[in-house]
């Protein structure tokens, strides 16, 4: 098997995934109420990451990685209040095209980096021509601020390999817990700003 024929399973559950969740924020425009969802993205994981990731796990063989490298198909669902992701990650648990494996709470308890987000592990069955094959995806839902901080720092980390000084990383963290308290900030205006947003909607 080459990474190509590897991966296209992956590259058609990111599609698929990616209409099924902008779906649901089409949704709840027609129906003019508040979408928790803001946008989302997707992409399949570069093989050169996946090598280092299988490196650091000491995993060979294509079937150790499918098993033991969770991320291979990604998808990202921004929201714009923290209230706004668990009512998504309900929303996911209760679909009946996927099977959730694992959660994982950053927002309740953030990791050392200051990383925040609510990630969920699904079970997700893609027909392919030889039959219906059961991949694993991950879904991390998090806010815009959240997001906003989450990239810069990945940037960072893409800089310095991963060795960022310690000086730009306590900046890093204080930014983080700045994000933080700009969600609640914007979380105790909420319905103040959805209000707005349906008057600007119906004009
Ligand atoms: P809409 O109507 O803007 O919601 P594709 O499947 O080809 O459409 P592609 O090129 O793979 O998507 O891109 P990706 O990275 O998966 O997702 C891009 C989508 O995310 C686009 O939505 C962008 O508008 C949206 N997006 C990315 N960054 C931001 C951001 O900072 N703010 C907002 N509001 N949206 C962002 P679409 O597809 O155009 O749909
Ligand atoms: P990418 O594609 O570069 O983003 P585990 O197998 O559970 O022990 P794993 O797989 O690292 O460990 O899981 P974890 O910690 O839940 O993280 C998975 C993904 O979450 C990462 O993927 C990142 O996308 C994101 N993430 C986790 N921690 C951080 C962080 O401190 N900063 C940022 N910016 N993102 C983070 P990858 O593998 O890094 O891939």
């Amino acid at each position: 098997m080459n990474w190509d024929a590897f991966l296209a399973p992956y590259a058609q559950a990111v599609e698929e995934l990616k209409v099924k969740l902008r779906g649901i924020r089409k949704q709840f425009g027609l129906e003019s109420s508040h979408s928790p969802i803001e946008f989302v993205t997707g992409r399949v994981k570069p093989v050169k990451s996946i090598l280092e990731k299988a490196e650091l796990k000491q995993v060979t063989s294509f079937e150790q990685i499918e098993n033991e490298i969770q991320d291979i198909a990604g998808l990202r669902i921004v929201c714009q209040f923290v209230d706004d992701i668990y009512q998504v990650a309900e929303m996911i648990r209760e679909r009946n095209d996927l099977t959730i494996i694992a959660e994982k709470d950053y927002i309740k308890k953030n990791k050392d980096s200051g990383y925040r987000s609510y990630h969920q592990i699904i079970e997700y069955p893609v027909e392919t021509i030889h039959g219906k094959k059961i991949i694993l995806a991950e879904i991390q839902i998090r806010t815009l601020a959240m997001n906003f901080w989450a990239i810069n720092e990945h940037s960072l980390n893409y800089k310095y390999k991963g060795r960022i000084p310690v000086e730009i990383k306590s900046r890093l963290k204080r930014a983080a817990e700045a994000a933080f308290k700009l969600d609640e900030e914007m979380s105790k205006i909420k319905k103040e700003i959805q209000e707005a947003q349906r008057i600007f909607h119906h004009k």
